[in-house]
């Protein structure tokens, strides 16, 4: 049987659009899911967003919005984004769901029985941003909050404390006899002598607002958003459900549980988190990777200072491909990294246009240029046999290096490793001017042989480059005809494909890009502090159906129609509407031709009061809507009704 693999992010606060920060972790975490995949592992991969508390419930009210409206919408571009980055999460979580919401419920009462939950009152410096808690030495300026810099208010409420100081000993002893349970090492030190300078009992629960999963046995407090927020790795598999196997396979009886955090939610998950593990008797499985930031070289990215950059712009100018490859890339294990435009355009130049996509189309009109496309694995004695040598040894160092730094989940390093693969194959070319072997026919041979070995050596890299580059890869297969049985870990012994018979002529993988203009593209979108979020208008507030009655919409078909002769905007139509021809006039004339419209089956408020609009009378309203690029759409999709239907 496989092994198991169940790996996390982070479950997003849906506050506002994601931008390359969110989305670093995520790649990074569909990354090593599809490198476990290939090495043959029942992986399970949990992302999505974490929907209470007090910041959402004000952001949702700054957007006209209820709470559930504001987190349904961010959700939802959240899951697009997902999709658009190609991410092979296998779970969404929401903390708004039911099955996540009755067993929050369920675990808080738990915790209450056990006495590991009791009331108390606290009073403290709160930040709301950060919905904390913090103690006077640790404000910054005052009464500032040390994380986000906010001024924080003083609030005193009641509210359920955590047992935290109960179980710390038996933390640091969990700690101390698994020395993996957080990597890297420099954030398990952290750890550690945060839990030795003592730990406070933490407050679980909050009376100051109402988005919140409501205590069962006190219902007028709802519980903190992070007893909410951490169980979701384990509602997503069905604990304290009725059908909980996905639990007991990946959870209690797997061979490996990752939680990828970012370095600012490292207490919560290596404190908190065990914590209440141990206190509900669930078995703590899991590890901790902790990695850095993205960062922009004026230092955190924030609206404010116009320096965000969000994936879905780069993706779109640059390709998915040159997006999941930097962003893994540009990171150094658990270190932060600084996103610039310059880097960005460089690292798609030197790594997959210079080196990879090169390698390749030189490769492919070598090989149709001395063999019509077809090559085999080849003995010969040449003296460059040495050069052809060397590259096995190298390819063969990288196929381990990968593999070790992929386990550590060092992808950065890992796609290091690959790319001396990648610079060696290209020396192949320089060390044994294929031209000057193919002028004689003696070494032709020898000739054939270097074109295997660079066609094998492009297999090895793309077998390995597949975690990354998922649009590229299978191009690469397909120009080289490489089938599935070449394309799996258990391919990658150099020489194991014995021919290869290329396409005539391959598209360029990456085309070059030019870097001063494309920085120039990349900053004026950091710049661009107008760039809205796309917004969905606020529900109107609720109706009954006999208000609905109230509205007569019919199906009408366009007989006529011609411009307004004194509005460029509107279009005057004569419209069937079963009880007769109405005179209708639509502000669409920027999106519709006249004769767009004649033929089409229409939706029409039939029951509006006929107004005049610069002087044609207007018997009824065609219904239409805008898009995100201000497009107008009348609604269509009724041609197969009659003039006259009635629309409920
Ligand atoms: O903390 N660079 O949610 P969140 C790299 N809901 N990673 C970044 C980043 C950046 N600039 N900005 C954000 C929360 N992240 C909680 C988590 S889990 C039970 C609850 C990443 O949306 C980083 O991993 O504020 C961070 O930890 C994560 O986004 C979630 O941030």
């Amino acid at each position: 049987m496989s092994k198991t693999f169940y790996i996390t992010t982070p479950i997003y606060y849906p506050s506002a659009k994601f931008h390359i920060g969110s989305a670093y972790t995520t790649c990074l975490c569909d990354s090593v899911t599809r490198y476990k995949k290939l090495k043959g592992y029942d992986t399970r991969f949990l992302t999505g967003t974490d929907e209470h508390g007090q910041k959402i419930e004000e952001a949702a009210k700054a957007n006209g919005k209820t709470p559930q409206e504001h987190v349904d919408y961010i959700a939802g571009l959240a899951q697009d984004l997902w999709k658009q980055l190609e991410i092979q999460n296998d779970d969404f979580i929401r903390t708004t769901q039911k099955r996540h919401e009755d067993v929050v419920e369920e675990i808080f009462e738990q915790l209450l029985a056990n006495d590991d939950i009791y009331l108390g009152e606290y009073t403290g410096n709160y930040c709301v941003s950060c919905e904390s808690y913090f103690t006077p030495t640790q404000l910054v300026d005052g009464d500032k909050c040390p994380d986000c810099g906010q001024p924080t208010t003083v609030l005193k409420e009641e509210t359920y404390f955590l047992r935290l100081s109960k179980y710390a000993d038996r933390l640091l002893e969990f700690i101390d006899q698994n020395p993996n349970f957080i990597f890297p090492e420099t954030r398990k030190n952290e750890v550690v002598s945060f839990i030795k300078s003592g730990l406070l009992d933490l407050s679980v629960s909050r009376t100051a607002f109402s988005w919140g999963v409501k205590v069962r046995s006190n219902p007028k407090h709802v519980v903190y958003v992070w007893i909410d927020a951490l169980s979701n790795y384990i509602t997503a598999l069905g604990y304290g459900s009725k059908d909980d196997s996905l639990y007991q396979k990946y959870w209690v009886n797997g061979n490996e549980v990752v939680h990828v955090v970012g370095k600012d939610i490292l207490r919560f998950h290596a404190i908190y988190w065990p914590i209440m593990l141990l206190a509900l008797n669930i078995p703590i499985t899991f590890r901790l990777y902790v990695h850095g930031w993205y960062l922009m070289k004026d230092g955190k990215m924030s609206k404010s200072k116009g320096n965000v950059i969000y994936p879905e712009q780069l993706v779109e100018r640059y390709g998915l491909d040159a997006f999941r490859y930097y962003i893994v890339r540009e990171i150094q294990y658990g270190n932060d990294g600084v996103f610039t435009p310059e880097d960005y355009i460089k690292r798609i130049n030197t790594d997959l246009v210079n080196d990879y996509g090169n390698l390749v189309s030189r490769t492919i009109s070598m090989v149709n240029k001395y063999f019509g496309g077809k090559v085999q694995k080849t003995k010969h004695d040449h003296s460059l046999i040495q050069f052809e040598q060397e590259l096995g040894q190298v390819a063969k160092v990288a196929v381990q290096d990968y593999q070790t730094l992929m386990d550590e989940f060092k992808l950065g390093d890992a796609l290091k490793a690959l790319s001396i693969l990648v610079g060696r194959t290209n020396k192949l070319i320089d060390d044994t001017s294929p031209w000057d072997l193919a002028k004689q026919e003696e070494t032709k041979t020898a000739l054939e042989s270097v074109m295997y070995h660079l066609l094998e050596s492009i297999r090895i890299i793309t077998v390995l480059y597949q975690p990354f580059l998922m649009e590229t890869c299978p191009k690469v297969y397909g120009y080289l005809n490489v089938d599935e049985e070449f394309q799996g870990f258990e391919s990658l012994v150099f020489g194991s494909k014995e021919s290869y018979e290329v396409v005539k002529k391959a598209a360029h993988l990456f085309p070059r890009l030019d870097e001063e203009q494309e920085s120039e593209i990349i900053r004026s979108w950091m710049l661009d502090t107008s760039l809205k979020e796309p917004e969905i208008e606020p529900i109107l507030p609720e109706i009954t159906i006999d208000d609905f009655s109230k509205i007569d919409i019919r199906a009408g078909k366009v007989l006529e129609a011609a411009y307004h002769p004194n509005a460029d905007k509107l279009l005057v139509m004569k419209v069937d509407t079963g009880d007769k021809v109405r005179n209708i006039v639509s502000g669409i004339a920027k999106f519709y031709q006249p004769d767009d419209m004649v033929g089409k089956t229409v939706l029409i408020i039939a029951n509006l009061k006929p107004v005049k609009l610069r002087g044609e009378l207007s018997e009824g309203m065609i219904l239409a809507a805008e898009n995100e690029e201000g497009e107008l759409h009348v609604i269509e999709g009724a041609n197969a009704l009659n003039p006259g239907s009635k629309i409920s």
